[in-house]
């Protein structure tokens, strides 16, 4: 079985919430807690954690910095990875460090599910929460506050990203994302989703020698996934999500998948922490024989 290097975001420091930095510890326990012969994974587990000291800002620069000097190394070494947050701030750290890894960082493609646009600055957010923001600094579209946060001077070129499941959002950061022309698939335009999602990847494939997977475990339905930090209804169905990624299994040209915003207080049974582990099984684990 390879080793798939796995980082664990121990913060919740971009979002409104102070439980959605336990994810990867959970994560990990459930892991461990398979019997050998139910294993479809080895995961090497790395955590980190924010600095005691600083403001928010500084400790999510600081943070961002650590998790993209891991993220940087996988890519050098052509290592698929595996980020779990933590909120969905960590994004500029992990593509951040992609796209700094890369030898043609133009080439790296990203595709976001998720229910919201991420893409605010300091200036438009109604909240002030950073979780609601990394998509602008990914694109080199943030303002000083938010650049401040971003490690790096690489960015995703707008015809490389595609948001996908869009069902929440505001007039400000639609108008971003309009303005660089990136593609936007709304959650009322998905039929069935492995079509949308193997036609994305082909799509990027044409241009891109690397593509990142970033979810945001809004993006499915609440039903399914209680335990988020922003649930929004009207997502798809976790089985539509699962077969999707069943069928991009180990995609060549996947460099990582990020899954973010998991939030155990708001969870039901354990619904969403075992939909963890089961997004992880279909998209990186080895068929049982
Ligand atoms: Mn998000």
């Amino acid at each position: 079985m390879a080793i798939l290097q796995t980082l664990g975001v121990a913060s919740c420091l971009g979002g409104p919430m102070r439980l959605c930095g336990y994810a990867a510890e959970m994560l990990h326990d459930e892991f461990a807690r398979q019997k050998p012969e139910q294993k479809r994974l080895d995961l090497q587990w790395h955590m980190i954690h924010p600095e005691d000291h600083g403001s928010k800002e500084e400790k999510l620069s600081g943070l961002n910095k650590s998790i993209s000097r891991f993220t940087q190394q996988w890519t050098e070494q052509s290592q698929p990875f595996l980020v779990i947050g933590g909120d969905h701030s960590c994004a500029m750290g992990t593509w951040s460090g992609v796209l700094n890894g890369l030898q043609q960082p133009g080439k790296f493609g990203l595709i976001w599910l998720d229910a919201h646009m991420d893409a605010h600055t300091f200036a438009t957010s109604p909240s002030g929460n950073i979780h609601g923001m990394p998509l602008s600094a990914l694109l080199g579209r943030a303002d000083t506050r938010l650049a401040a946060m971003y490690p790096g001077s690489a960015f995703i070129k707008p015809e490389n990203l595609i948001l996908i499941g869009v069902r929440s959002y505001e007039d400000e950061e639609y108008d971003l994302l309009k303005q660089a022309a990136v593609e936007i698939v709304f959650a009322s335009q998905i039929n069935k989703l492995a079509q949308v999602l193997i036609k994305a990847i082909d799509k990027l494939s044409l241009s891109c020698r690397a593509i990142g997977i970033s979810i945001d475990l809004d993006f499915i339905d609440p039903e399914d996934a209680p335990g988020v930090e922003t649930p929004a209804p009207g997502g798809i169905k976790a089985e539509q999500l699962i077969e999707a990624l069943s069928l991009i299994n180990r995609h060549p040209k996947i460099c990582g998948l990020e899954i973010s915003e998991f939030n155990p207080e708001k969870d039901s049974k354990n619904k969403t922490l075992y939909l963890m582990k089961d997004i992880i099984e279909a998209f990186y684990g080895e068929t049982l024989q």
